[in-house]
């Protein structure tokens, strides 16, 4: 398949094997031509549309309007050029920040359009909502194979590591990392009380390559762990991996969500023998990349 890749320098399309990844610079999302174009000259069969413009918590309620208007942008030009090109399967990324601030838990897909998201990230959270909608519309108007995923928070190489605009996972990292350096308080945001699940980048991408050869449904497919992890745990485990033996401070502000926990029960009935890398594991190998790549990588 010549599998086009958006977003291909960033997290998770950096994880998935594509020959086909072109950065930001070499095919912008902001015009339906270019991609038209790109989509010819390549003779590109499937997408996987991973472009998007993210960040954490601080981002996303500092820039609601931006993270809406960016978003829907970016995806109306890339499902439309996807369509007039003849392209028949696209598989596009949410997240479980679209769910209802007070949704029922565990988070199902059938929950998605059932309310506000959090106030926190409304104006990303509604964007992505508008992939699943635009994607079932695109299937019922014209029988194109569009489909989903909703991943939960993702971790590993190639992060935004930038104290402000990150999320938790690289924020902490590269936080931990300078308060080791300059024998500071290693400072976190909120009460440490909020809970994520954590996802590693690769296990994104080995999942998502499944999902575009094998899943054709209209139903969004759920992509997490089972676990739920403490976000005063994920400090702990990074400060030791780090090896900083200072104060770990809390500064009280921004929780956010308190919990998103979501139903995988799908995916583990579709994959039944994958395995997840452990967040341990997972955490070493981000910590490890961090540092070796302290100088390029995006901070
Ligand atoms: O990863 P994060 O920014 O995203 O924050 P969300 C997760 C939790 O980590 C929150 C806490 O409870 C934060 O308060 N936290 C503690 C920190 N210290 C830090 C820090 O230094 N930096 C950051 N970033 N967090 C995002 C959505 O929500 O999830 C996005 O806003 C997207 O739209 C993403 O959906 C996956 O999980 O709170």
């Amino acid at each position: 398949m010549n599998t086009l890749v958006t977003g291909g320098s960033g997290l998770v399309g950096s994880a998935i094997e594509s020959e086909f990844k072109p950065t930001k610079d070499e095919l912008c999302m902001c015009s339906l031509s270019d991609i038209c174009d790109y989509i010819e000259e390549n003779k590109i069969d499937s997408i996987i549309h991973c472009a998007a413009k993210v960040g954490g918590i601080k981002a996303n309620s500092e820039g609601l309007a931006d993270f809406y208007t960016e978003n829907i942008d970016i995806n109306t030009n890339l499902l439309e050029s996807a369509f007039l090109m003849g392209v028949d399967k696209v598989v596009s990324f949410m997240s479980t920040c679209v769910f209802p601030d007070d949704a029922e838990y565990p988070l199902t897909p059938s929950q998605i359009h059932l309310g506000e998201p959090h106030p926190s990230n409304y104006g990303y959270a509604y964007a992505k909502r508008m992939l699943e909608v635009q994607s079932r519309a695109y299937r019922d108007q014209y029988g194109r194979n569009f489909v989903t995923v909703i991943p939960c928070n993702i971790y590993g190489p190639n992060d935004n590591f930038n104290l402000d605009s990150g999320h938790v996972i690289p924020s902490l990292i590269h936080k931990c990392y300078i308060a080791k350096e300059n024998n500071t308080d290693f400072e976190i945001w909120g009460t440490g009380k909020a809970y994520r699940e954590f996802i590693y980048s690769k296990d994104v991408a080995t999942i998502t390559q499944w999902v575009l050869e094998n899943y054709d449904s209209r139903e969004p497919l759920i992509i997490s762990p089972d676990e739920e992890i403490n976000i005063a745990i994920i400090a702990q485990e990074i400060a030791w991996r780090i090896g900083f033996e200072g104060n770990i401070v809390y500064n009280q502000k921004r929780d956010g969500q308190l919990r998103k926990p979501s139903d995988n029960s799908e995916l583990k009935t579709l994959l039944p023998d994958f395995k997840f890398t452990p967040i341990e594991e997972g955490l070493q190998k981000t910590i490890e990349w961090f540092i070796d790549n302290y100088k390029e990588c995006r901070k």
